[in-house]
């Protein structure tokens, strides 16, 4: 027997996005958006870090995202697997420009909010709370090119009124709500994360900057949309989390990793506690970064802050003051970070940190005082099916055990965790890489990199695993 209890009524489930999942890019009226344009390889991630501008599909590409993985019409399938684990949640986007397909028609696009109607029916029906992020990385790409993205006022407008669309629409359906995915992933990967693409000795940081007060105000304005529209409902902000360890106890180190850690904070401390927090004001000055504010915007910011604070983790970072140490980096994680000498790491470089979940959620819930919902956590892994077709995956049991393990932990440890949900629970597109060899299901998809495959879906080891974890409340791991 462990020695945590997971709450009653704790929000087992998975966590997908639309991009990655639905695939039907320009059905139903679709809108193209940054992430269909988005090849694989080393264009994606150049594209990704905001350095590239052209996006004309070039002979011999492949767009992962234009099918991904048929979700759009095969989610029934897909959602009678979920249900036959004990799914609580599932955590979907829906797609900004299904609603409205260029980002500013008058009125919504009847056949997307037809889709997500249906999908957050079948989701009711099954005894699964539906959890929707407004954006999960797809900005409608006629807002790129006509505004230049977050970098512009326009977006926010815009913004309120597909988050006020779809809060009218699903209101008696949806009940939880995040306002944008990662939201400091702006910083790490700008285009994918806000859209936003760099010229020529263009002043990175103000750009960055200015969009994400942009965010915030725009998270803002749909947080208090939606407790007036929908008030028994909850809604949060998305944090890419991980703690940043300093290399040493060399004071030098410990700033650093201080200075890192609220690089990622500076978000959740404006979406949570409601106001630019003192070290911004000095990051500002010091970077020459002027942030053009309206008079309203600090009202907005500080009246309507978020009602908890959703969050992924994937592994810790560690980060040193030393540039000799510094070049130590490892691989993969968009995130910069040395080498810890103490941990594994996956085959993408990821570290694996189990007790750096626990350490992590313990430093958000000291900081904010508010319920967590950890909404991402999972192993990226290659999947060999065997000549009986079957997929043994002891390994991302194992991550997910531990992991789990420490988010119980947690739990006794005094910090408010309200669910879990684990990353893409059936395979699905990467978003770094845009591979579907990097899968983190619990269900197999039969589809390759390059797009082959009959898209068959098939159980694997952790399926039965995770089915067991859920019904008995995380006390048999
Ligand atoms: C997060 C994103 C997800 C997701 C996950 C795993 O950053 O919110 O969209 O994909 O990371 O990353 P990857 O797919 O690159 O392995």
């Amino acid at each position: 027997m462990s020695n945590y209890t997971f709450p009653k009524g704790f929000l087992w489930g998975g966590a997908i996005a639309a991009n990655q999942t639905e695939g039907a890019y320009l059905e139903g009226n679709k809108g193209l958006t940054i992430v269909d344009l988005l090849p694989t390889g080393k264009k994606r991630m150049d594209a990704m870090l905001g350095n590239i501008s052209s996006f004309t599909p070039q002979e011999g590409e492949f767009y992962p995202a234009h099918e991904a993985i048929d979700f759009y019409h095969r989610y029934k399938e897909d959602i009678a697997l979920f249900a036959e684990m004990g799914f609580k949640a599932l955590r979907v986007s829906i797609a900004w420009s299904r609603i409205f397909p260029t980002g500013e028609e008058e009125a919504p696009n009847e056949a997307g909010l037809q889709f997500y109607d249906d999908l957050f029916d079948e989701l009711v029906r099954n005894n699964i709370e539906p959890v929707v992020t407004l954006a999960h990385f797809d900005v409608p790409m006629n807002l790129i090119e006509k505004y230049g993205s977050w970098r512009s006022r326009k977006l926010v407008g815009l913004f309120e009124t597909y988050a006020k669309t779809v809060f009218a629409r699903y209101q008696d359906k949806v009940k939880y709500w995040m306002t944008f995915n990662e939201i400091n992933m702006l910083l790490h990967l700008p285009f994918l994360g806000a859209g936003l693409a760099f010229g020529e000795g263009a002043n990175k940081k103000q750009i960055q900057y200015q969009a994400a007060h942009h965010q915030l105000v725009a998270s803002a304005l749909a947080v208090k949309a939606c407790h007036e529209m929908i008030p028994d409902a909850k809604i949060g902000c998305m944090l890419a989390a991980g703690t940043v360890y300093p290399y040493t106890c060399n004071p030098e180190d410990i700033f650093q990793g201080m200075e890192k850690d609220r690089e990622s904070y500076f978000f959740i401390d404006v979406q949570s506690r409601g106001e630019y927090p003192g070290y911004a004001k000095r990051f500002f000055k010091d970077n020459d970064i002027s942030i053009e504010m309206e008079d309203e915007d600090a009202a907005i910011l500080k009246e309507h802050t978020v009602d908890y604070i959703g969050f992924s983790y994937y592994s810790s970072r560690a980060t040193s003051a030393d540039p000799e140490v510094n070049k130590n980096v490892t691989g993969g994680n968009v995130f910069a970070s040395i080498r810890n000498p103490y941990l594994a790491a996956s085959e993408w470089g990821w570290p694996i940190d189990p007790k750096g979940f626990r350490i992590t959620a313990n430093q958000l819930y000291d900081r904010y005082q508010k319920p967590l919902f950890v909404v991402e956590n999972g192993l990226g892994a290659v999947d060999e099916v065997t000549p009986e077709g079957e997929i043994n995956d002891d390994y991302r049991i194992d991550y997910l055990k531990q992991h789990i393990a420490e988010m119980g932990e947690a739990i006794e440890d005094g910090v408010e965790i309200i669910g879990y949900t684990s990353w893409g629970p059936i395979d699905i597109v990467s978003a770094s890489s845009g591979e579907m060899k990097k899968r983190y299901g619990y269900i197999y998809v039969d589809r390759d990199n390059e797009g082959n495959g009959s898209l068959t879906r098939i159980k694997k080891k952790s399926f039965g695993w995770y089915k067991n974890v859920i019904k008995s409340n995380g006390q048999d791991l």
